[in-house]
């Protein structure tokens, strides 16, 4: 009887408060015509709309700082690398029904065994020492796993030394969320990258989308001065010293068909997009198949 009553209240609350936003933002339109878009925007926040909840990540060496259980839906995921080394975090969801611990046994037989048991869910890419990173992406209710993928310098994945966590999802808020406004749009493609024309410095939200037939990401990486993508690739190849380039976040892989979003914070410089996910049908990365771009920033 009483949640009965508190939950009429509610919403009796809710609709007075939007009848009043309502109202307010006439008053606004009529008065002051030129201020009505904003009016209409907060109207929309005053209804119930929100901006998504944010979940922060500490990488370190080598292990992750982060919640064991976050709410679903659209999640803007925040990374800080507090490592020596590079790192990234990828999230994945386990397939219905699966453990984390049974996908550590897989994983303990071999990723043709444990893979097919992932779908990607995006994350933020590597990054250097003390760099930050932001990822808005969507997130099924459900057990996922927290990577990092990414090599030391002896060659053994960091994945294998401790960068392996769960997550639990649960049901999303029923809110409605506004998704980030987009500057630029990115397609991922089996084998090459379609990047936004023109792009400027500043802070800028790039929305991606997988519309190829099997995993993608999106590394961005920024040449140190005078360095030539030929450094980069030579580096690549045989590391000698220090790389020549920094690593600037990107987007972790993704499903094909999914679209998430990458929040930037880019200098003018000259820089390359790489996708590193290895082609199961080749072996090889897809950087050998085609998956490397440069490209400016003014
Ligand atoms: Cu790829």
């Amino acid at each position: 009887m009483f949640t009965h009553t508190l939950k009429q209240h509610v919403i009796m609350a809710a609709a007075t408060t939007l009848a009043a936003v309502l109202l307010a933002a006439c008053a606004n339109a009529q008065a002051q015509p030129s201020t009505a878009p904003a009016a209409v925007a907060e109207a929309a926040v005053e209804a119930g709309v929100v901006t998504p909840p944010v979940v922060e990540i500490v990488t370190k060496d080598h292990f992750f700082e982060a919640p064991a259980e976050i709410e679903g839906g659209w999640v803007t995921v925040k990374s800080r690398n507090e490592g020596a080394e590079p790192h990234h975090v990828q999230l994945a969801r386990l397939s219905d029904g699966v453990t984390f611990e049974a996908f550590v046994e897989a994983l303990q037989q071999g990723p043709e065994v444990a893979f097919p048991m992932l779908s990607l869910a995006g994350g933020p890419g590597p990054l250097d020492t003390g760099g930050e990173a932001a990822v808005t992406v969507e997130l099924a209710p459900g057990q996922y796993i927290l990577a990092d993928f990414l090599p030391s310098a002896d060659g053994v994945p960091h994945i294998a030394k401790g960068m392996l966590a769960p997550l639990t999802v649960t049901a999303a808020p029923e809110l409605a969320v506004a998704l980030p406004e987009v500057a630029g749009e990115v397609k991922l493609m089996s084998f090459s990258f379609a990047l936004p024309q023109n792009i400027q410095a500043g802070e800028q939200v790039w929305q991606v989308t997988n519309e190829g037939d099997q995993w993608h990401e999106i590394s961005l990486i920024k040449l140190a001065e005078g360095k030539t993508m030929m450094d980069v690739t030579h580096w690549m190849h045989a590391p000698d010293g220090p790389p020549p380039f920094t690593n600037v976040g990107g987007m972790q892989g993704i499903d094909p068909g999914e679209s998430a979003y990458l929040h930037l914070n880019l200098t003018p410089g000259e820089y390359a997009v790489l996708c590193h996910i290895p082609d199961p049908a080749s072996g090889k990365a897809h950087t050998e198949l085609g998956m490397v771009m440069p490209f400016t920033v003014k």
